[in-house]
């Protein structure tokens, strides 16, 4: 008897290889696993529009098999059933006689919802799903909000001293990197005019590989320039005038197909936002600062405890 568990682990060791790079779609992993156990070929969705993990893993077969009937195909999501940018995974599956598909979850993607599995056990396939269901949502969440939720992943991110006071002096070498990082796990960076105009931030993700975000500007009065630096030409930039009402920009933004936002700013944006309640998570940086009433007045929230102390700033990640 097989450990499920331990393979669909594995699909998701496999899946976040495409993490800077396969947005909007899923990050996707699977594995072949002979009837001794022993994991004959592995593949993951390496980029956006590339082939599926399914495709890779098939494809690459290590080891001769004899027949991959003997083998069970371990997925961390749903094959997929229609003709996208590739084949439907699930009939290539079953054209390679493959018997046994054991999957994470389910694909929340309305084209497949259900329909690949489906497909799967019309063809006799023996097909088992929700094996590590919880690890493998946390790996898409950002995939699985905007097909769920029909808007994108909203990520919250500040930086403040003690007493509660941001501007832009206050990240560190190292938190100046996470940053980026951060920019780069997330398919928009969004900001509000008085960031646009104070900071000119560039909001690209050069201290991190993989592709720069879509920047998202709230402009209600039209007053930043455009030779402003987030109007460069190294990325997209979409301008919201006339309604910058959250939630008009989110389903705007999901009409795009954007899957995840990262709003940097300012205090303003981060206020209506939190009080519109239509966010998923929060990452603020706290410096041992204080400058008493020099600076604009951070968001006041219950942060709990810090996940970690970098460069003796205090990390909070709050999820909603
Ligand atoms: C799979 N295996 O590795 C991935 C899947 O435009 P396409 O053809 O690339 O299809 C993208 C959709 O396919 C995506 O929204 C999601 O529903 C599914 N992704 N499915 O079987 C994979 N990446
Ligand atoms: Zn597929």
């Amino acid at each position: 008897m097989l450990d499920y568990a331990n393979y669909i682990a594995r699909t998701l060791h496999l899946a976040r290889l495409g993490e800077y790079y396969v947005a909007p779609n899923p990050m996707v992993g699977a594995v072949l696993v002979d009837a001794n156990g022993e994991i004959v070929s592995e593949g993951w969705h390496k980029q956006y529009g590339g082939p599926h993990a399914e495709v890779e893993c098939i494809g690459s077969l290590e080891f001769r098999v004899e027949s991959l009937e003997a083998c069970t195909l371990f997925v961390n999501l749903e094959p997929c059933s229609h003709y996208g940018k590739t084949p439907p995974c699930a009939k290539l599956i079953i054209d390679k006689g493959i018997k046994h598909v054991v999957v994470g979850m389910l694909d929340p993607n309305p084209l497949v919802a259900g329909k690949g599995v489906a497909m799967l056990r019309e063809a006799g396939v023996e097909v088992e799903v929700g094996v590590m269901e919880q690890e493998c949502r946390e790996l898409n969440k950002r995939f699985i909000c905007l097909h769920e939720q029909h808007r994108p992943y909203v990520l919250l991110k500040w930086a403040q001293t003690a007493d509660g006071y941001m501007n832009g002096l206050i990240s560190t070498p190292v938190t100046k990197r996470l940053v980026h990082q951060m920019r780069a796990e997330n398919m928009a960076i969004l900001v509000g005019s008085n960031t646009a105009l104070t900071d000119n931030p560039k909001l690209l993700t050069t201290r991190w590989p993989g592709r720069n975000p879509i920047r998202v500007l709230l402009d209600r009065r039209g007053r930043v320039p455009q030779e402003s630096n987030i109007f460069s030409n190294d990325a997209e930039t979409i301008v919201y005038r006339d309604n910058t009402d959250w939630e008009y920009v989110l389903a705007d933004l999901a009409k795009r197909n954007i899957h995840s936002v990262m709003v940097e700013g300012g205090a303003q944006v981060l206020n209506h936002i939190l009080s519109t309640g239509i966010w998923d998570e929060m990452h603020v940086e706290v410096s041992d600062a204080t400058w008493g009433k020099e600076g604009v007045k951070a968001p006041q929230v219950a942060l709990g405890v810090p996940i970690e102390q970098i460069d003796g700033h205090a990390i909070y990640v709050v999820r909603k």
